[in-house]
């Protein structure tokens, strides 16, 4: 069985079954069957081998949310080629990184956006790949044959360290398999669902739960390129969604819809999961009093998808991220990685088979994720006796806002080039909506350089890694060894 042939359930089970709608930011709605998704991807299969693209190559798609990302996923699984998925919001710095580490055959994106590219990138405009692909007529089983195994590297994902430098994490067909079968099974995912995606493909939510959920249980899947917050309630009342998989930002949105509109929205659906950023507990009560719905908080990585959730059936507890995902091995450790008892706090450690299988060309970074088989999460978490988890943090600076990460040393390290600074420190402070959000501290010999600074990081990073204030210091605090105590900075106030 191959990941493929769990696609197939769907594909080709369900060929003349509506698949997918993809309502664009027009408001036109595009519909597909299981079918006409097989035969589009086959198609743009076709096309990648005509341009010369072969298994265990990489192909870059740097593509907001549409039916092109869908159709090249589905082909380069059936081709064997390794998809790069990038954040449409990524910058130049973020963007030569990433080509340069994975070095994709090509990035597939619009125009608009192939002018953001380094110099130099090999790039192919979706528009024309996919007119191409539209004149081949190539059968499925004409395509060249490809053996690809649980272990085939399906995608690189990338991922910051807290260096800055961020990592392909490489995961595997069966990482894929193996995550979206647990999903289904644990949600009762059916193919009578209708699931809404406003999450975007490029990251392992979308990605990783989104997709593979929707593929592997044949329901109905709403694509959107992203979630406005000021057209949610008109697309829940037009999709009716049966399932919500979520990031907090998009939940405290919906908290701002009318109380009609509200319990339109949960007299529809079963299920709303929400994850890659902590939920307060009181937008988790508010929810429950307007929607009427507990919303089942899980906890996954890039690096190993679903590590933990709350149960579908059972006591859903606010504030902490469930229990282990029933393949998943999960352990709670102190510094010497020893097992820790319940009650006490420790790094989270996971073992299972929705584990990468490493980073890309990264064999150093690799072995310090790793012990003994287990992958080292860097959260700090504790469980309590009946299993649950509760993360309480982070050993890294990691800083996540809206659901997306920011490490603190990569926009540093852009600030420590910009004319005036002579140092510079970035942390997160608390926002209600975002979770988040960057504020730069700034050692400056120029009062005025601070001001100066935005539009310089804006042009060479993701807008939600500019940092909302930068804020001028006459000093970093610094421990004896010169490490910055980011908790002795002087608290933000807007
Ligand atoms: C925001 N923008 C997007 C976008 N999200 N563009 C394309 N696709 C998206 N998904 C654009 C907005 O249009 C806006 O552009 C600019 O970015 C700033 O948006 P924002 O400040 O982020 O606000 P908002 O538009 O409200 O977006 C909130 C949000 C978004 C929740 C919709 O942040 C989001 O999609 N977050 C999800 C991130 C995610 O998937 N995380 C999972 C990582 S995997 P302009 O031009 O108007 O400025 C993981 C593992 C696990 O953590 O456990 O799942
Ligand atoms: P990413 O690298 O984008 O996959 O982000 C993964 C990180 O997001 C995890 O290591 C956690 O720190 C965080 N995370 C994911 N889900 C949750 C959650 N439900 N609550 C708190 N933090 C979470």
């Amino acid at each position: 069985m191959t990941l493929l042939a769990l696609y197939d359930r769907a594909l080709v089970g369900r060929a003349d079954a509506p698949a997918l709608t993809f309502e664009d930011d027009e408001g036109a709605l595009h519909h597909d069957t299981f079918g006409t998704l097989d035969a589009r991807s086959t198609q743009c299969a076709a096309e990648l081998v005509a341009r010369g693209v072969r298994a265990g190559d990489r192909l870059a798609l740097w593509l907001a949310n549409s039916p092109a990302f869908i159709d090249l996923w589905l082909a380069c699984v059936k081709l064997g080629v390794i998809v790069v998925p990038i954040n449409v919001l990524y910058r130049e710095r973020e963007l030569s990184h990433i080509v340069h580490d994975a070095a994709p055959v090509a990035v597939v994106t619009t125009v608009a956006q192939a002018s953001l590219l380094p110099a130099g990138t090999t790039w192919w405009d979706v528009g024309t790949l996919r007119a191409a692909a539209a004149a081949h007529d190539t059968a499925r089983d004409a395509l060249p044959a490809v053996r690809c195994t649980a272990d085939t590297p399906a995608a690189l994902v990338y991922t910051s360290g807290t260096t800055g430098a961020s990592k392909g994490a490489i995961l595997t067909h069966g990482n894929f398999a193996a995550n979206g079968l647990q999903l289904v099974q644990q949600w009762e995912l059916t193919q009578g669902d209708r699931y809404l995606c406003p999450l975007p493909l490029f990251h392992v939510h979308g990605l990783g739960n989104g997709l593979h959920c929707w593929l592997f249980s044949g329901c109905h899947c709403t694509l959107v390129s992203r979630f406005a917050h000021d057209r949610a309630a008109a697309l829940f009342a037009r999709h009716r969604p049966t399932v919500l998989f979520g990031v907090p930002t998009m939940y405290v949105r919906l908290l701002d819809l009318p109380a009609d509109a509200a319990r339109a929205i949960g007299s529809a659906a079963r299920l709303f999961v929400c994850g890659s950023a902590p939920l307060p507990a009181a937008v988790l009560d508010a929810f429950a009093e307007r929607f009427g719905h507990t919303i089942l908080e899980r906890y996954g990585m890039t690096e190993t998808l679903m590590n933990t959730a709350n149960p579908f059936r059972g006591v859903r507890r606010a504030g902490t991220v469930g229990m282990p995902m029933p393949l998943t091995a999960l352990r709670v450790v102190d510094d010497a990685g020893r097992d820790v008892p319940d009650g006490t706090s420790g790094e989270v450690w996971v073992r299972g088979p929705s584990v990468c299988a490493g980073y890309w060309q990264r064999p150093d970074a690799t072995a310090q994720a790793f012990t003994d088989g287990w992958f080292r999460t860097g959260d700090i978490g504790v469980r309590d006796a009946q299993g649950y988890l509760t993360l309480e943090g982070r050993r890294s600076d990691l800083i996540i806002s809206a659901g997306f990460n920011i490490y603190p040393r990569e926009v540093e390290e852009l600030l420590l080039t910009l004319p005036g600074v002579r140092e510079a420190a970035v942390i997160g402070v608390p926002d209600a909506v975002r979770g988040e959000v960057p504020v730069a501290y700034i050692v400056s010999d120029d009062a005025a350089v601070p001001a100066t600074l935005e539009t310089a990081v804006r042009s060479q990073l993701a807008s939600f890694k500019v940092p909302r204030a930068f804020v001028r210091v006459d000093a970093l605090p610094r421990t004896a060894l010169g490490k910055v105590q980011r908790h002795l900075l002087p608290p933000y106030t807007p």
